[in-house]
């Protein structure tokens, strides 16, 4: 007689704690507890996502003749943590043993290896085998390597399941389709709405419970239209696939002004949890492709983000964690500023994607990359306060994920591992990018000065701050040279411009 107990990632059926369950004796634990729900004060958005979709799963287990246990967040005996709720299930039965799958965050594993110390009865830690690239396949494909570079990492995912591989080469010929994905957006696009379901009473009531226990969490929490059943999950990714995939590529990187979703497909939310299997969306998309109604470019890009990045920076968080949480390469360390809170700034793209952020628990790749994270580059934000600042507000976001995109790639704080060079960018970038720029307060072709776009300058202080980390870079040598080649004048400018800039920011001015 075991407790099983399935975590709020965990909500997969076929999850490894699952099978072979004994359907008369074991008790299915899942848990709202508070531990999980304030390590950091996630957004309100997301915590009635994972409650509504825990419970909604709960209900499916129960259905299909498991033995489900449910502790709902203000069940008055509920102990607030999973811990303190497995020793309360011990008490209550002769168990066992307890069976879990192993948490994909660092901090929640390495906590569940003392359980069998400290209980009863012992914990089998079952291996998450949800994932394309097991953490051992990982580490051996990294041992031994200079760079861990994902586009290498990919290939060899290519191969390994088949995808997008005609006689051993890869379709069309090209590994990598990225050079047709960067059209900037243009006037008149037909965006498709994103999914949306409506809520039940399973919702309704968690609604009402966010409300009323995480009422000082950041978020709008209504409207609320996130899948929160496999069936909805599966619906959104048909709807994605039917209606978006064939234009996702070549809008991948473009921004517009109240269009939150674009061409994405906003399944992160359901892989994440457990709702979506990776594979049956990449197979999906190449279906869409074979069948004509996706084209390479778009259907290669999708495939490269699940196939490639997904597994990718799960593989670097567990080879490199925990030292990896502590790096600071840069040795950044200006506090996050309120405006990541407010959206109180001139700033009309980092505004716009804050605002977005708060109202959906979503934003797309490239805000944040490109615009919150490139401010935050620019600007020297502290890591640990970045990180947390990421981890909170997506509903998509859990360590393992959130760690190495913005630690690696947005911050560069391990100094190289994913990233080759930073992903620092002048104003420029954003304006072929989006229409934000048209909006502003600043003026994107402003180099200097009062009404200059702050990343024209900020960009090149960075460069200049950081020049003893990057000079040497290979792939960095052009940028070093045009820092150069600036007369005084210029570089007079860039600096009084960014120590103002600062010290706005840091007297919480509304830059
Ligand atoms: P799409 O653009 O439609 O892509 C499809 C899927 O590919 C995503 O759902 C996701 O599962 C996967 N994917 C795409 N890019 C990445 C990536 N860089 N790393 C891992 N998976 C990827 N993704 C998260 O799932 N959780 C996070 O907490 C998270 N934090 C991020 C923080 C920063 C600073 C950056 C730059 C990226 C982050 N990402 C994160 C990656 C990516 O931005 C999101 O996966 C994506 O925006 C989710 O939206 P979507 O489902 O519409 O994705
Ligand atoms: C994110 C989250 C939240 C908000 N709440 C719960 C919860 O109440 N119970 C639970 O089992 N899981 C929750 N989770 C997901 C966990 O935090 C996640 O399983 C770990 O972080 C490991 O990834
Ligand atoms: Fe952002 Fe600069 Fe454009 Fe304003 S001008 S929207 S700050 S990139």
């Amino acid at each position: 007689m075991k407790i099983r107990l399935v975590l709020g990632d965990q909500l997969s059926v076929g999850i490894a704690s699952l099978t072979e369950a004994e359907m008369q004796t074991d008790v299915i634990l899942m848990c709202e507890v508070r531990a999980e729900a304030t390590y950091v004060k996630h957004h309100k958005k997301k915590i009635a996502f994972l409650f509504s979709a825990m419970r909604h799963f709960a209900a499916d287990l129960s259905q299909k003749g498991f033995n489900v246990r449910y502790v709902k967040y203000d069940d008055p005996l509920n102990s607030g943590s999973l811990y303190g709720e497995i020793e309360r299930e011990l008490s209550a039965s002769n168990y066992t043993d307890v069976v879990v799958t192993s948490p994909a965050e660092y901090r929640l594993a390495s906590e569940m290896k003392t359980w069998s110390d400290r209980l009863s009865v012992p914990v089998t830690i079952k291996e998450d085998d949800r994932f394309l690239c097991a953490t051992h396949e990982f580490e051996r494909w990294a041992a031994g390597r200079k760079q861990l570079r994902m586009e290498y990492f990919y290939r060899e995912m290519r191969r390994k399941y088949s995808v997008l591989m005609q006689d051993g080469h890869p379709t069309g010929g090209q590994w990598n389709y990225d050079s047709e994905n960067r059209k900037p957006p243009k006037d008149g696009l037909n965006i498709p709405q994103t999914y949306k379901s409506e809520p039940d009473q399973i919702t309704q009531d968690v609604i009402d419970l966010v409300e009323q226990h995480f009422a000082d969490h950041f978020g709008d929490l209504l409207p609320f239209h996130f899948a929160v059943t496999r069936e909805q999950a599966l619906a959104a990714l048909d709807d994605f696939i039917n209606r978006r995939l064939a234009t996702f590529g070549d809008y991948q990187d473009a921004m517009i002004q109240g269009e939150p979703w674009m061409f994405h497909s906003h399944i992160g939310f359901y892989l994440n949890c457990g709702l979506l299997d990776p594979l049956e969306c990449i197979q999906k998309a190449e279906q869409a492709y074979h069948d004509g109604t996706a084209p390479l470019n778009a259907t290669e890009g999708f495939i490269r983000q699940i196939l490639g990045w997904r597994e990718y920076v799960r593989g670097i968080y567990w080879l490199k964690m925990p030292a990896y949480k502590s790096t600071n390469f840069l040795g950044a360390n200006r506090p996050l500023p309120d405006l990541y809170w407010t959206a109180e700034t001139q700033m009309n793209c980092l505004r716009q994607c804050v605002i977005e952020t708060k109202q959906n628990a979503y934003t797309h790749h490239i805000q944040r990359l490109m615009v919150l994270g490139n401010f935050a580059l620019l600007t020297g934000l502290n890591p640990d306060e970045v990180n947390e600042w990421y981890l909170l507000v997506y509903a998509d976001a859990y360590e393992w994920v959130e760690l190495p995109n913005v630690t690696g790639m947005v911050l560069f704080s391990d100094g190289g591992v994913v990233a080759s060079k930073p992903y620092a960018s002048s104003g420029a970038y954003i304006n072929r990018m989006s229409n934000y720029c048209k909006s502003c307060r600043y003026k994107v072709a402003k180099k200097n000065g009062p009404d200059a776009c702050p990343f024209n300058y900020l960009y090149w202080d960075f460069l200049k701050r950081n020049q003893d980390k990057f000079r040497g870079n290979p792939r960095m040598g052009l940028i070093y040279k045009n820092l150069d080649r600036m007369d005084a004048e210029k570089t007079d400018a860039i600096a009084s411009d960014s120590q103002q800039f600062f010290k706005a920011l840091d007297n919480n001015e509304k830059v």
